[in-house]
């Protein structure tokens, strides 16, 4: 049994995320977690609400509730909504969590302890029409790098490039607009990044599997010069990790706190500290996950995350991480995604624009949307939700393959045979189908492993065509009227087939999955190691009941509602 660490990308508290997101990081992270269980594979699967910063103080400031109270409310929203998309993370986290606040001072304090931690005097940019030091993000100009006009002074969302505000040409603020800025001194912590520099390509150079979209990424920032810059870790906020050495003051860091993309990935680790405090666990219990000197060395650590989050996790945090000189637990693999685009346009938080979670769940049961959004995940190149795509997938793949199969072999066993699994036996056509699905079986196992997701999903559609086919070809409706005994044993397969697929489809769609379980009466959901065995888990004699239709077809009245509703933003 192998031990699989998974950490999706930790989504900002400040709203309610869309489908991009979704399926940039959190789903295809939880494909992979119920893929690993289903296989008997020891998980641990964590994400978390991303608290501070100042997208944080804003939200809050605008809902008109103090900071805490509104992160307290939207952690418990946003974690509802992970719940009934199926997202089986084993524990949401906060990155507020007093875990979190311990962690991060105490990786702070060691990185000092290195030399990796030194103290600048900065010009800090300053918005007098807002009264306010300006963080990063709230600054706005045109990128150095590449001219995007829109960059934020923390990163360019065109290029990826990570940026310092004053980079920024014909900065204004964001919250304002005002161009009214000025520079004023302030004092900060930099963690000197740029002296691991070889110790982080070697690093990078080790992770040969990475996908390409990752380590191009990776080696982009890392050779550019600057990418590898030292970078400050604090800010002159009043929400967030206070700025502390260990649990020892830090002089003349009175009111700071450090930056949130310096304490949101170690969240990945006080998260684990979360589960084991809510469980009733020890500390030995979450260290075995992460601490390689106290069990995690045979631990494999996946991350999923969109492309923008890269530089983040291939540099910033391993060189927190390497340079505390402790031994924790580094990623193994990381699985990096484009951008999904809402009909001819980009998903949008600030404007509002796409299909947000909650909205998604309104219309549809989570499956509908799991198995798009899976089944045409970004992984080669940005890819696009429209309404048009969505509706014959759905109708294709769900409807007419997979939920028509469950519905003709259970409804045709009810009225010839009974609702119980019918006596007879396999034959060459059997043996055949047999023989195809173990191939296929297999093929899905491998991309599954190597979290190809749009293989996975094709190679799982091709496993319930095959079926349908079989059913298609035996026609047992027919056989019936000449030779009741072979049909008997086609129904047996059939029937045995949607138990079969009700365990290889649990990642992607685990209601119906659940359902078509259940319709089987069944609490038996091993693996199929053995496909021909698998394909007789179902005795005869054993009963059923006809499940209710597990997915309706998308109307087009339907889809033009769909298209129009979600045609503007949101509010
Ligand atoms: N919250 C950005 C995002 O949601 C950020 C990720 C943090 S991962 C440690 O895309
Ligand atoms: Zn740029």
């Amino acid at each position: 049994m192998a031990r699989i660490l998974i950490t999706s990308a930790i989504p900002y508290i400040n709203g309610i995320k869309h489908l991009g997101n979704l399926i940039g990081s959190q789903l295809p992270a939880d494909l992979y977690a119920r893929y690993n269980r289903g296989r008997g594979n020891e998980v641990m699967f964590l994400c978390a609400t991303d608290e501070h910063g100042t997208p944080a103080e804003l939200a809050a400031a605008k809902a008109g509730k103090p900071v805490a109270d509104f992160c307290a409310e939207m952690h418990g929203v946003q974690s509802d909504i992970a719940k009934r998309f199926g997202l089986s993370f084993d524990h949401f986290g906060r990155s507020s969590s007093p875990q979190n606040h311990t962690l991060t001072q105490h990786f702070a304090g060691k990185l000092a302890d290195a030399g990796l931690i030194r103290e600048v005097s900065e010009k800090q940019v300053y918005s007098n029409a807002d009264g306010r030091f300006l963080p990063d993000r709230y600054i706005e100009g045109t990128c150095p790098n590449c001219g995007y006009e829109k960059a934020r002074g923390d990163q360019c969302e065109n290029c990826t490039k990570q940026l310092d505000p004053t980079d920024l040409i014909d900065p204004r603020s964001a919250v304002s607009g005002s161009t009214d800025l000025e520079v004023r001194e302030t004092k900060h912590l930099y963690l000197c990044q740029s002296q691991m520099k070889d110790q982080l390509d070697a690093w990078v150079d080790s992770k040969a599997d990475w996908p390409v979209l990752t380590t191009s990424i990776a080696k982009k920032w890392l050779h550019d010069g600057d990418g590898l810059r030292d970078r400050g870790i604090t800010r002159d906020l009043d929400w967030g990790i206070p700025v502390k050495k260990g649990d020892v003051d830090w002089p003349g860091m009175e009111g700071k706190v450090f930056y949130v993309w310096f304490d949101a990935p170690i969240e990945y680790i006080a998260c684990a500290g979360e589960w084991a405090e809510a469980n009733g666990k020890t500390d030995a219990d979450w260290e075995r996950w992460w601490r390689t000197d106290k069990g995690a060395e045979d631990v494999k650590y996946v991350q999923f995350m969109g492309k923008d989050n890269v530089p983040f996790h291939t540099l910033s945090f391993p060189a927190t991480i390497l340079g505390s000189g402790e031994p924790w637990k580094m990623v193994d693999h990381l699985k990096s995604f484009n951008y999904l685009n809402y009909d001819g346009g980009q998903f949008s938080t600030s404007q509002g624009r796409g299909v947000f979670m909650d909205q998604a769940l309104d219309i549809l049961p989570a499956d509908y949307w799991r198995w798009w959004l899976l089944s045409h995940a970004p992984e080669n190149s940005d890819s696009e939700f429209t309404w048009e795509n969505f509706q014959t997938s759905v109708n294709k793949d769900l409807a007419d393959v997979l939920g028509n199969f469950v519905s003709r072999i259970t409804k045709f066993c009810r009225s010839k045979f009974s609702e119980a699994v019918p006596e007879g036996e396999y034959g060459e056509a059997e043996q055949a189908l047999i023989a195809d699905l173990t191939k296929r079986v297999r093929a899905y196992e491998q991309h599954m492993e190597a979290m190809e997701v749009r293989k996975s999903a094709q190679e799982l559609r091709a496993i319930w065509v095959a079926g349908n086919e079989y059913l298609q070809n035996t026609a047992p409706w027919t056989a019936f009227k000449t030779d009741p005994a072979k049909a008997a044993g086609q129904v047996r397969m059939g029937l045995n087939l949607i138990r079969f697929y009700a365990v290889l489809s649990a990642p992607f769609i685990p209601e119906a999955s659940a359902k078509m379980l259940s319709a089987m009466n069944t609490l038996d959901t091993s693996w199929p190691d053995d496909v021909e065995a698998a394909l007789s888990a179902l005795p005869a004699g054993h009963e059923f009941t006809v499940p209710e239709v597990l997915f309706a077809k998308i109307t087009d009245e339907q889809r033009e509602e769909w298209q129009e509703r979600f045609s503007g933003n949101r509010d």
